[in-house]
């Protein structure tokens, strides 16, 4: 289903008194105001084609109903959170969730949304119906070289894939490991991981990056190949200039200091972009921001530092995506809460007075330092992720305008109430 722009409009209209007032009240506390709409009109966030489906437990899966059938369908979804919040203009796919049958199509239909390719994901996580080995124990770290054979193979033909789309990066996420002391020995392990990611890495065009993702546990339960920031930072320093750690926000240790991990993998230049997502526990995969805005925006206001020192450009020179689960609410408002929540962190870390904060620490002013972070996150920047929104486009309030405009209950009418989206 097509989000009439006209429909946005009206309801834009009505909202517009009040957020005019919002937006007023703001403006006199926030210097560049100007600066900070353009960098957020920029700036995009990259929807993951898995989690436009409600994504279950192990215990359970309840569909919600309306849930995209195809991957021309997932495209469709993703078509309409950015026609909403005008922030969401690409969509990066799961090999083999989601095989484009026709390259040239599929990059046609998500050009008349508005969107793009962004990184591509290998699965050698789980078995396929086809393959004639088993990453029972895993795949690019395997003893057998039958198995690290096919998975490498995997990856090729996904680099292939997203070539014919568009795409420019290769995200690899590897559940390689072991679940018990003694099953594997570390360095061989390792060692194999790393040749077959050698021979992944020579199969990248010029133009591609590869996405080096760590996770520390899960779904090995004693180790893991890649487990973390370290270990993805060996690899790909060995592999060459073309590969990068990425950071999914919820594959840490419960404490783990995040915002450090990001500026010294910027400082270092090989930061590859996040996974956003919150948690509470572990890879609990919930809506960015749900449970720690704080560290959320501690973060943006690392990377926008850092970015800055290295003239970095926010919006294109690093890959910004989802990567969540939706057990209970629908997707789609929740891909819209989470696109939110990572555009408020953002604004925050822009309205950061950074003079007056390297003045703080120089002068070892630690409350002072204290105040000025803490100035910019109790600001309250929504009326400007909502005016950059207005400006390119969208909806004022995208979730309401979602609501107003009852696209579930349409999708519901297209494609039923029982349908299942492949992904988690
Ligand atoms: C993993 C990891 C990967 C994602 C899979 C589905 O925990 O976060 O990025 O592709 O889940
Ligand atoms: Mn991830
Ligand atoms: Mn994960």
């Amino acid at each position: 289903m097509q989000v009439e722009k006209y429909k946005v409009s009206e309801l834009n209209n009505a909202a517009l008194a009040d957020h005019k007032r919002r937006l007023e009240f703001v403006k006199a506390d926030v210097k560049n105001v100007e600066d900070v709409l353009t960098k957020l009109q920029a700036f995009q966030v990259a929807i993951p084609s898995w989690a436009l489906g409600t994504g279950g437990t192990r215990f359970g899966r309840f569909s919600g109903g309306g849930e995209p059938r195809s991957l021309e369908e997932k495209i469709e979804d993703v078509g309409v959170i950015h026609a909403l919040n005008q922030s969401s203009g690409a969509i990066s796919l799961h090999i083999p969730w989601d095989i484009p049958q026709n390259a040239q199509a599929i990059k046609t239909l998500a050009a008349q949304h508005g969107l793009v390719f962004d990184a591509m994901n290998s699965n050698t996580f789980q078995d396929q119906a086809d393959a004639p080995e088993s990453y029972k124990f895993g795949s690019l770290q395997h003893v057998d070289k039958a198995v690290r054979d096919q998975a490498i193979a995997h990856n090729i033909e996904v680099i292939k894939q997203g070539v014919a789309l568009g795409s420019k990066s290769l995200t690899v996420w590897l559940a390689d490991g072991s679940s018990f002391p003694g099953q594997l020995n570390f360095r061989g392990a390792f060692e194999r991981t790393l040749d077959s990611l050698k021979q992944i890495y020579a199969a990248l065009p010029d133009d591609w990056k590869l996405y080096l993702e760590y996770k520390c546990y899960e779904p090995n339960f004693y180790s893991t190949t890649v487990a973390d920031w370290g270990q993805s930072l060996l690899y790909v320093t060995k592999l060459g200039p073309k590969a990068y750690t990425l950071v999914d926000l919820g594959h840490h240790l419960p404490n783990a200091n995040i915002e450090q991990i990001v500026s010294l993998l910027l400082m270092e230049g090989r930061l590859a972009g996040f996974h956003f997502n919150d948690s509470k526990y572990g890879d609990d995969d919930l809506t960015v921001g749900c449970i720690n805005p704080y560290q959320l925006f501690l973060i943006f206001n690392e990377l926008v530092e850092g970015m800055d020192a290295r003239g970095m450009n926010h919006a294109t020179d690093l890959g910004w995506m989802i990567d969540a689960s939706h057990n209970l609410k629908d997707p789609i408002e929740d891909l819209l809460q989470s696109v939110q929540a990572i555009q408020l962190a953002y604004a925050q870390a822009l309205i950061v007075d950074k003079a007056a904060l390297q003045a703080a620490q120089a002068a070892n002013d630690v409350a002072k330092a204290q105040e000025i972070l803490q100035a910019a996150y109790r600001t309250d920047v929504r009326a400007l992720v909502s005016e950059a929104s207005l400006r390119a486009g969208g909806a004022i309030d995208p979730i309401g305008a979602y609501r107003e405009l009852k696209v579930r209950e349409n999708l519901i009418k297209e494609r039923g109430a029982k349908t299942v989206a492949t992904g988690l």
